[in-house]
């Protein structure tokens, strides 16, 4: 049976701090290809990724069935809670991402299933991912202004074809806004991933607060640039900036203010449990 909004809330370690308790996490590495190309991402993939963090990163990618075992053995622990589907690219450029989600779905009806999506197929595939089972979903949105996503985005592509240049960041929000309000409508618990970059994003944040608010996203999560990929140069945000703009932020949205920018193929065991599992970062 579907769990209700308010009890996944309470229960999703990306949602609420305290259930980071006794909710562990893991992620599976199985969408290496994207269809975004932010300007403040790197992707990383392989063995050189061990000396990595952050999203985008993954050590090993795994197949549908593969990650079905990875989970099975993760869930043998007793504290897993979350699976989530997080790249290295995006999970819904890869169809071996749907394609785990309904394994799991089969076998595992006690996990939250959650995925984080740049939302340019959002709304197409929503009527996919709500048959394969899935709960909870996260789209990265910067901005409600093309002028500043045209800052963020060098190309998309959107139906097959390949758009480059500052031309497509009309289209890239637009359909990110409407896949938020199609999963909202949906019923899915939904976040708002922003990332606070000085000098672009950080004009822009409340506005993407409001806007979600009003749609109906029940939390954002504002992250610090991590200077690379083609931001390298820029520098991340201060702790007093982030502040600063969460608190802005929170009269519009609730603020979730415990994320640690996680890579593909983690694994965060809930903070009471014992013993160690290897992720992508040490075998
Ligand atoms: Fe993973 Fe993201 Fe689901 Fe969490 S992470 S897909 S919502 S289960 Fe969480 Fe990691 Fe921050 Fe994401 S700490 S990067 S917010």
């Amino acid at each position: 049976m579907k769990l209700q909004t308010h009890v996944l809330l309470d229960h999703h370690p990306c949602y609420t701090e305290a259930a980071r308790e006794d909710s562990g996490r893991m992620h599976l590495a199985v969408a290496p290809q994207c269809n975004l190309g932010c300007r403040y991402c790197e992707r990383v993939i392989g063995a050189k990724a061990s000396l990595a963090a952050g999203p985008g990163t993954a050590t090993r990618l795994l197949t549908p069935a593969e990650a079905v075992a990875r989970v099975d053995e993760v869930h043998a622990k007793g504290w897993l809670r979350v699976v989530g589907f997080a790249g290295p690219g995006e999970p819904l450029a890869n169809p071996a991402t749907l394609t785990t989600l309904r394994l799991l779905r089969e076998t595992h009806s006690d996990l939250i299933l959650c995925l984080s999506t740049n939302g340019l197929e959002l709304e197409a595939t929503l009527p996919e991912l709500l048959d394969a089972g899935l709960d909870s979903l996260t789209v990265t949105i910067n901005t409600t202004h093309p002028e500043t996503a045209a800052q963020l985005y060098d190309w998309a592509v959107i139906g097959g074809d390949r758009f480059v240049g500052q031309s497509t960041a009309p289209e890239v929000l637009s359909r990110q806004w409407r896949g938020l309000a199609a999963a909202v409508r949906a019923g899915l618990l939904v976040k708002v991933n922003s990332v606070l970059i000085p000098g672009i994003t950080d004009t822009d944040v409340e506005s993407v607060a409001r806007r979600a608010g009003a749609i109906g996203a029940h939390r954002h999560n504002i992250m610090p640039l991590i200077p690379r990929g083609r931001m390298r140069d820029r520098r991340a945000p201060t702790h007093d900036e982030l502040e600063q703009a969460r608190t802005q932020c929170e009269r519009w949205l609730p603020q979730f203010r415990a994320c640690t920018q996680c890579r593909a193929d983690v694994i965060v065991p809930p903070l009471g449990a014992k013993g160690h599992i290897p992720c992508g970062t040490c075998g």
